[in-house]
């Protein structure tokens, strides 16, 4: 059949009903937010995706949706005394349920648009990701700046996003819209965080610093046990174990019967204990205002004095701080997934797996010369307990590295001997070698 003889072409040139425009459209901003209210939302704001906040991420939200125009940023309020219960569970089913009900709005708020002509579209609150980019950036959008640049709130000192009246205790959602908007949202101009530390205290591999620096890896290894990282190490146990008795010496009866239950359920936190002891926003603040005991004894110790399992990396700050601060807690120590595949990769996560305390002794510039398969020349600077990376070669060096590209990501995912690497050549250093051995003290391994 000719494509003029189809009968939808027919029905269409004969003007027959499309919804799929490509008219510009300028929507009422508080139309906009009844809608995502009426469909369940708790607040939402709206901002233009030319906005400075969104800067670091418009390139990845256009390749997703290129006709982004502007963001509807939106919550959902999770209960809070599901969430400060020592029993995950609870916590986890809150953490589901309301992340299943910021997609389902969002897929409400999408089907209206679409409805009246407007393209958008509503990538997923957290899973699922993009995978195939993993172990890199593999969501879409960043929900948190967007729902700051959008009014909803401040991220405090445990880097989550509070509202100003139903405090951490929120998800939140992001619509990529293909409209013009009658006018945007601005920031709120306080932080509700109180600064009080209760988030640094509670946290059981001391992710969150004092300062609001945040440790990626002790947080990753620990509460995503259950997720792609702690599962890719799941299944090399199960790979390397000798057998049944063999694999019961790694992994307990309750961590196989746990594993089963986030992949029957959906994947289960295992402690996001910065919620649940963080007091901050109108309607949470009161109880701790009038009485702070109490809220320690209620909210605080319950989770410090929780007799769990708590998993960190060889070598890692979070290993140190839960040993010394939770004797009472089990630690295990687990395989690192954190592993780059690229030198690129591996420039771009390192500080994320910078163990800050471990560097502690340690001041020294490196120049990285990458030959072979990604040529690439970098410095890293440690200093002060802080890594920094810049492209190029920078300042005068402590210590030149000259390496194969493909040897040193096998080095760095232990598919390969830095001896070996440094007896064949394929590694070369120019400066001590004690400074490169203290370079690698400052990961986790
Ligand atoms: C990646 C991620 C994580 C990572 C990193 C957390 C982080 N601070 O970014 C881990 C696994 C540690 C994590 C843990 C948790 N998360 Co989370 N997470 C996300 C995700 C997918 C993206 C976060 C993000 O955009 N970060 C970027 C910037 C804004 O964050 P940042 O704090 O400024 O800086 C960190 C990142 O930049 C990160 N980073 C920078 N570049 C790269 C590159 C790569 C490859 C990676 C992996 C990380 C990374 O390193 C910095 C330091 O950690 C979002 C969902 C989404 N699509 O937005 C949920 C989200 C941030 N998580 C959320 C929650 C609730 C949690 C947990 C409580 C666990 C849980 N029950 O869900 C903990 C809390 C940990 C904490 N105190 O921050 C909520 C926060 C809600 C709120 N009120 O703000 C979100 C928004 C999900 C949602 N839709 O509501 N999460
Ligand atoms: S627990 Fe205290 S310091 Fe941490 S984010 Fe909440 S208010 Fe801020």
């Amino acid at each position: 059949m000719k494509l003029a003889e189809h009968p939808a072409v027919i029905k269409y040139r004969e003007g027959g009903a499309t919804k799929d425009s490509q008219a510009l459209q300028t929507l009422d901003a508080q139309w906009l937010q009844k809608l995502v209210l009426d469909a369940g939302g708790d607040d939402v704001g709206v901002v233009k995706i030319d906005r400075p906040e969104v800067d670091d991420q418009r390139e990845d939200i256009l390749q997703a949706f290129p006709r982004t125009r502007v963001l509807v940023s939106y919550i959902v309020r999770m209960n809070r005394e599901s969430l400060r219960t020592p029993a995950r569970s609870i916590a986890n089913m809150e953490f589901h349920h309301a992340g299943d009900e910021i997609n389902e709005i969002g897929r409400a708020v999408v089907r209206t648009l679409e409805e009246q002509g407007v393209k958008a579209l509503n990538p997923a609150m957290g899973f699922p990701m993009e995978m195939e980019k993993f172990p890199g950036k593999v969501w879409v959008v960043s929900h948190k700046p967007i729902a700051v640049a959008a009014g909803l709130g401040k991220m405090g000192i445990h880097r989550n996003v509070i509202h100003p009246r139903f405090g951490n205790f929120i998800l939140l959602g992001t619509l990529l819209v293909d409209a013009e908007v009658s006018e945007q949202a601005q920031p709120i101009d306080y932080n509700p965080c109180l600064e009080c530390k209760l988030c640094v205290a509670a946290c059981p591999v001391g992710a969150i610093s004092p300062t609001g620096d945040f440790n990626f890896s002790a947080c990753y290894t620990h509460n995503y046990r259950e997720f792609m990282g702690g599962f890719t190490d799941w299944t090399e146990q199960v790979a390397e174990a000798k057998g049944a008795i063999d694999y019961r010496s790694r992994v307990t009866d309750s961590e196989s019967a746990s594993m089963w239950q986030s992949l029957s359920f959906g994947a289960n936190y295992k402690a996001a204990y910065c919620l649940s002891v963080c007091p901050a926003g109108e309607e949470v603040i009161g109880p701790y205002l009038e009485d702070k005991k109490a809220h320690l004894r209620e909210n605080v110790r319950p989770l410090q004095e929780k007799i769990e399992t708590v998993y960190v990396l060889n070598n890692s700050d979070a290993a140190e701080h839960a040993r010394k601060r939770f004797p009472h807690k089990q630690v295990k120590q687990v395989g690192n997934t954190l592993r780059p595949n690229t030198i690129e990769g591996f420039l771009l996560g390192a500080s994320l797996v910078f163990q800050p305390e471990k560097s502690a002794n340690l001041s020294a510039r490196y120049h990285f010369s990458f030959t072979g398969e990604e040529e690439h020349k970098a410095t890293i600077t440690i200093r002060d307990k802080t890594i920094r990376i810049e492209e190029g070669h920078i300042g005068k060096p402590d210590l030149q590295i000259t390496a194969d590209a493909k040897t040193w990501i096998g080095f760095l995912r232990k598919e390969k001997n830095i001896v070996w690497a440094l007896l064949r050549r394929k590694v070369r250093l120019n400066g001590p070698l004690k400074l490169l051995l203290a370079f690698g003290n400052c990961f986790p391994q």
